[in-house]
């Protein structure tokens, strides 16, 4: 088989210059690559409390988004992970295969529980990776572009494929996390110790941010003492983000940039990353008002939901058969 690739993003907020480095600015070349599966994660938004209408305008704000960011509906499968079952229904199998103690060990739930109440805690938080094993082994997929936050998840899911594998026979293939070089964990701009995330949104540039909000957004980042532009993580936390945000939109490396940008005061430095991020999303921001408009992503949730279902029926029937589970066609 070739390369199978599938991704997704939750629709828990506004989308992030860290969602987009992950995973739409590369949707292009993921399509040139292979066979691509791209989901809207809301049952995993379910995750955290949300307002009805809240999930229902981040999903269709998400699939203009995926759309804009030049997904062709021809050449892969977008979808809403709702709109098939089969993820549910193998989540029921799957989640006697994974263990309390390795789910209690997952960082992301660490993280995200450690900020709320215990009798708050949803059991779908905790169980949240089990979910995501089975978003990804439905499609076959070997290739899942990720950011670092989810390679935990990816390493816990290739574990359920050799357990469940080693026990009924080769059902389910191995995936792999792709993580990008440059721009895998984007910063907070208020505390570049912190991820830029949807749900913790301090710090963060949106996707629907205007040019003259980015601009004031990376203009008053958090710098660090010293003048030189360099990438020194521990050091230089607010510079070296800054610097991974300009080589991810400009596909270059650390040591490219840093060549680059010799010389430099802090002030400099900050708007030409200020001009390259609003030189790229403009263009996308457009394209993704227009999609709003006039509508496009219904008849691509529609058509990618048909092309999803047929190889995730299929997987579903071949666990089904496997586990036991007796099955009259
Ligand atoms: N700051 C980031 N840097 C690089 N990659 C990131 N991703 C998220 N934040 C960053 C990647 O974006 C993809 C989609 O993420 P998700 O919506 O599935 O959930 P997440 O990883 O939990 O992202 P958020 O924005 O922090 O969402 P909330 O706040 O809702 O939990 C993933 O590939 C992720 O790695």
């Amino acid at each position: 088989m070739g390369e199978r690739i599938l991704t997704g993003i939750k629709p828990t907020g506004q989308l992030t210059l860290g969602n987009y480095i992950a995973v739409l600015k590369n949707l292009r070349k993921m399509m040139d690559r292979g066979e691509c599966f791209i989901f809207i994660a809301d049952l995993h938004a379910l995750t955290l409390p949300i307002e009805p209408e809240t999930l229902r305008q981040n999903s269709i704000d998400l699939a203009a988004f995926y759309l804009a960011a030049g997904l062709d509906p021809e050449r892969s499968a977008l979808f809403l992970q709702s709109s098939i079952s089969a993820h549910a229904e193998l989540n029921a199998i799957m989640q006697n295969y994974l263990y309390m103690g390795e789910l209690s060990r997952m960082t992301q739930f660490k993280d995200k529980s450690s900020r709320m109440k215990e009798n708050a805690i949803g059991l779908g938080l905790f169980s949240y990776p089990v979910l995501m094993a089975c978003d990804i082994v439905l499609y076959d997929a070997n290739t899942v572009p990720v950011g670092e936050d989810q390679v935990q998840h990816i390493e816990l899911t290739r574990d359920l494929v050799n357990r469940f594998n080693n026990r009924y026979g080769k059902i389910l293939t191995v995936p792999k996390a792709s993580v990008t070089k440059v721009g895998k964990r984007i910063m907070s701009l208020s505390n570049p110790l912190t991820k830029m995330s949807k749900s913790d949104p301090k710090g963060d540039i949106f996707l629907k941010d205007e040019p003259m909000v980015i601009r004031k957004k990376i203009m008053s980042a958090v710098t660090d003492t010293g003048s030189e532009v360099k990438f020194d993580a521990v050091n230089k936390p607010g510079i070296s983000n800054l610097l991974s945000i300009y080589c991810a939109m400009k596909d270059i490396t650390i040591k490219e940039a840093e060549k680059l940008f010799v010389g430099y005061r802090y002030g400099e430095f900050k708007k030409v990353v200020a001009d390259v991020v609003i030189e790229e999303l403009a263009p996308f921001q457009e394209r993704y008002r227009k999609i709003l408009a006039d509508k496009s992503y219904e008849t691509a949730l529609k058509e990618g939901a048909e092309k999803a279902s047929k190889i995730a029926n299929e997987t579903l029937k071949r666990v089904k058969k496997a586990v036991g589970l007796l099955t009259i066609d």
